[in-house]
């Protein structure tokens, strides 16, 4: 079975991806990889952070790798927290403080469309390849369900009644942006 290590020190994407990929690769953290680090984030677009991280972990091991970038792209905010969706309350925020930063800026405001896009930047054997995966939805009035993280409590996906924080994970991870660009990039690497 072939290793990939995942550029990530999200823990929660980090358990996502190994329930998504366990079966084709042996998914490798950072810790795995004895690496105790920042991985600088400093670009204006979901592409060039996902590129950023895995060059940079690449840079460091020389090994084949990928990263994740994702954004919660909300229509009524122009688009907003979109790249900037870590930090969206603040540096030091916590996933809670930006999910209130968004439902406050909401309010009662009706049109609550939004989708999670994901971009997986996969280096392997030195070539570069990029993956998108995308999720549309509603964002909810307020939180439901413990499961997940970061926005999960207030996205519900088309199509579905249960916010991603009240689905199982493999029922997430089966429609997620994450499960999607994850499910190319297995595709691409022929699994
Ligand atoms: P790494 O860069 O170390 O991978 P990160 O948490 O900084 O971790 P991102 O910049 O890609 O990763 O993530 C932006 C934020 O978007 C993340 O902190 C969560 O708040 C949110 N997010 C990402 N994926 C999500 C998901 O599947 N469900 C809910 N929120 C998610």
């Amino acid at each position: 079975m072939s290793d990939l290590l995942f550029a990530t020190n999200n823990q929660h994407k980090l358990r996502e991806i190994q329930e998504i990929l366990g079966s084709d690769f042996r998914i490798l953290s950072l810790r795995d990889a004895n690496l105790d680090i920042e991985i600088p984030e400093t670009q204006e677009t979901i592409e060039g952070n996902a590129a950023q991280k895995a060059r940079f972990i690449y840079e460091k091991t020389g090994m084949n790798c990928f990263a994740d970038d994702t954004g919660l792209e909300i229509d009524a905010l122009d688009g907003r927290p979109g790249v900037y969706s870590a930090r969206y309350a603040g540096e030091g925020c916590s996933f809670d403080d930006n999910v209130e930063k968004i439902l406050m800026e909401l309010g009662d405001t009706q049109n609550r469309k939004a989708c999670f896009r994901c971009v997986i930047c996969l280096i392997s054997d030195g070539a570069e390849y990029l993956f998108e995966g995308r999720v549309d939805g509603v964002i909810t009035m307020e939180r439901r369900g413990s499961d997940g993280f970061g926005y999960d409590p207030v996205f519900l996906p088309d199509g579905h009644r249960q916010t991603f924080a009240e689905m199982p994970p493999y029922l997430k991870n089966g429609i997620s942006h994450r499960g999607r660009a994850a499910e190319k990039m297995r595709k691409a690497m022929g699994k």
